[in-house]
């Protein structure tokens, strides 16, 4: 893995209603992030965070059912230009949320360096709706469609008008809240989805094993969108769409070490921590050590 580690806080809450989550990346932050990657050895730059726009007034804010477009718009292209600059002068993206919709601006980014990129969404939810299909209007909710070119056109020009991924180079794993629109989506572009059910069947190591083989052989980088509600309410309790019966902390860690073992990780996110929401800051110190595990910490 790249030794070079470039942090990238979005504190980003215009996606979806629940205020806090723009204080995720301070959480992770004060939960011990950078000592614990640099004790595995990491030259690290923390570039502090994005800019994100203030909120219009409810009135205007919820146009064509796209909560808060333009604001994300702006906050996301800065993140783009901010991957884009990281990747090119060989550095690793570790990109700190903020609510999901900042993955538009990360995917908008590493587009630019890579034609096939791979894209494991770890999450509750398949984030695959439209303004025509999502029940809330929330922008969170549209990230993993807007980057495949499907969505309002504020969204899927930014950074470059060119769709930023492609369907068969996404795996979805842990998803057990899909809405109508993203079931059509799934069969219609033929992703691959690990839902509970079958994380529960197979077991996280073939889950895995299945994944980085499927990845490995068509695609030239690979990217970690890691949404906390992934994992199950009672380990990561604070996020603003809990799930029950999620992913558990050991298969998650044992999730993020067979990822560091392949080698094949290129960048990564972790999206979705609200502070005020959670227990004693128990979902950034979760994220914080799923990120040693991500980076080789049992193996040291
Ligand atoms: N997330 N599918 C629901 C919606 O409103 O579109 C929930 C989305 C949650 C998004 O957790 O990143
Ligand atoms: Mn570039
Ligand atoms: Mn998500
Ligand atoms: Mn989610």
């Amino acid at each position: 893995m790249n030794n070079h580690l470039s942090i990238i806080g979005v504190p980003m809450d215009l996606g979806q209603m629940r205020r806090g989550v723009d204080m995720g990346p301070s959480a992770i932050r004060y939960a011990g992030m950078i000592e614990r990657l640099e004790q595995l050895n990491y030259v690290i730059e923390d570039l502090g965070d994005i800019e994100i726009p203030r909120p219009k007034s409810n009135k205007e804010s919820k146009l064509d059912n796209l909560r808060n477009l333009n604001e994300i718009a702006e906050g996301t292209t800065r993140l783009a230009e901010k991957v884009d600059e990281v990747v090119e002068k060989g550095s690793f993206p570790l990109v700190l949320g903020g609510d999901h919709s900042i993955a538009m601006g990360t995917l908008a980014g590493l587009a630019k360096h890579y034609d096939n990129l791979g894209v494991i969404w770890y999450d509750a939810h398949g984030d695959l709706n439209t303004a025509d299909s999502s029940p809330s209007g929330n922008i969170h909710g549209m990230p993993l469609a807007v980057s495949l070119g499907i969505g309002h056109e504020k969204l899927t020009s930014i950074h470059g008008d060119e769709p930023k991924i492609k369907p068969e180079n996404i795996v979805i794993i842990g998803a057990r809240s899909l809405d109508e629109g993203e079931r059509v989506l799934i069969e219609e572009k033929g992703i691959k989805v690990y839902t509970m059910h079958e994380v529960d069947r197979m077991g996280m190591p073939t889950v895995m094993d299945e994944s980085i083989e499927y990845l490995r052989g068509r695609t030239d980088g690979v990217h970690l969108s890691l949404d906390l509600d992934g994992l199950d309410p009672n380990e990561a309790p604070g996020v603003g769409t809990p799930v029950l019966g999620g992913l558990s902390y050991r298969e998650s860690h044992l999730a993020m070490e067979m990822l560091y073992q392949s080698n094949m990780l290129t960048s990564a996110e972790f999206v979705e921590v609200n502070p005020i929401l959670d227990e004693r800051n128990k979902t950034a110190t979760v994220a914080v050590g799923l990120m040693g595990s991500l980076f080789g910490e049992s193996l040291k």
